[in-house]
């Protein structure tokens, strides 16, 4: 089966004379890394160093404890626990290579950091309508996971054999990661052919799915009762859930970053559900944090864009609103107010 050939020739010369000429690379995650960030991260700097660079994998902040089984995962440079370092390092740095977002402004607090640092950049994503923020950029919003671009781009350069076990294990994270273990946005041959190439590496992915999916605290398992229990509201017509967290209630069962991870999703277990609605108070900034998912047409990056101050893709999308909660849920109203009609009519 034919791979995707990202790189036109140009493009192939000139990652070569990028990462030629570079010594000190610095390779970003977004703010919030989930498993596509942390894997493609590590998956690209453990791969640049089989290649005698000094790469550094970094992202704004810390991700979820899920994810520190990642082969790699001690080194990555958290910039909030390790600002003087992080500061040292892009200062250093002569090349940047940013996975898994589209935007600068996805870096949050390190955005301005990385806007004053002058090296110069490589972007290499899946999001939609990627900003002309570096020189070159490799961009698949068709692609299920900045790991597959990166894997499918590493396979167009020659670098198949360079793929070990870690490296491996670092790309598969994402691809399961951002498909919900392949139960959503995961429809195309290629994608299993590349997992197969990756088994063919020695992964164990029944393992690497017990270490993301069967880690969680009591705490989460609990809170996840009492939000389906208490706080989910049901609009049985618009077959639409919505459902709010706020600090208060993430104290009372001892929430640890993380622990909300994936609730939004839940509720598209009920039968006919079209659209899932969360909205967490953010446990740092004085805000709270919008999130879309979807079954089917209905547009989640739309709403997101309309009332949310956000976007995203067709099926999950995400936004921020000012605090309270109370105006935020009213928002909520707003929105699934104006998108009545086609919640009740669409097919699901
Ligand atoms: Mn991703």
């Amino acid at each position: 089966m034919e791979l995707k050939q990202y790189l036109s020739p140009d493009d192939i010369n000139t990652w070569h004379r990028m990462v030629g000429q570079a010594t000190n690379i610095v390779v970003l995650g977004h703010a919030g890394p989930d498993g596509d960030a942390m894997g493609a991260i590590l998956a690209l700097t453990h791969w640049l160093h089989k290649q005698g660079k000094q790469a550094v994998a970094m992202t704004p902040n810390p991700c979820p404890d899920f994810l520190s089984w990642l082969p790699g995962f001690s080194d990555v440079v958290f910039a909030k626990m390790a600002r003087y370092k992080a500061q040292r390092l892009l200062n250093e740095a002569d090349l940047l290579i940013l996975l898994d977002f589209n935007a600068i402004s996805r870096l949050e607090d390190l955005a301005p950091s990385v806007e004053a640092c002058c090296a110069p950049r490589i972007m290499i994503d899946h999001h939609l309508n990627p900003e002309h923020c570096a020189e070159l950029i490799v961009s698949d919003s068709a692609a299920a996971a900045t790991c597959e671009v990166l894997f499918c781009m590493m396979h167009q350069l020659g670098a198949y054999d360079d793929i070990d076990t870690d490296i491996a294990e670092c790309l598969y994270c994402g691809l399961m990661t951002d498909t919900g273990a392949f139960a959503y946005n995961s429809n195309r041959p290629e994608l299993f052919h590349i997992i197969s190439m990756l088994l063919d590496k020695g992964i164990d992915k029944d393992q690497i799915y017990r270490n993301v999916f069967y880690s969680y605290t009591e705490g989460r398992l609990r809170l996840m009762g009492y939000l389906l229990y208490e706080k989910m509201q049901y609009y049985a017509e618009e077959h639409t859930a919505v459902f709010s967290l706020t600090k208060e209630e993430m104290k009372r069962f001892n929430y640890v970053r993380g622990d909300a991870e994936g609730f939004v999703n839940l509720p598209l277990q009920i039968k006919g559900t079209r659209l899932s609605i969360s909205l967490r108070e953010d446990t740092e900034k004085a805000l709270i944090r919008v999130s879309l998912r979807s079954i089917g047409s209905f547009r989640c990056d739309q709403m997101a864009e309309q009332f949310f101050n956000g976007g995203g893709h067709h099926n999950a999308a995400g936004g921020t609103l000012p605090n309270p909660m109370s105006e935020a849920l009213k928002v909520v109203d707003q929105a699934i107010a104006a998108s009545r009609e086609q919640l009740i009519n669409i097919e699901s």
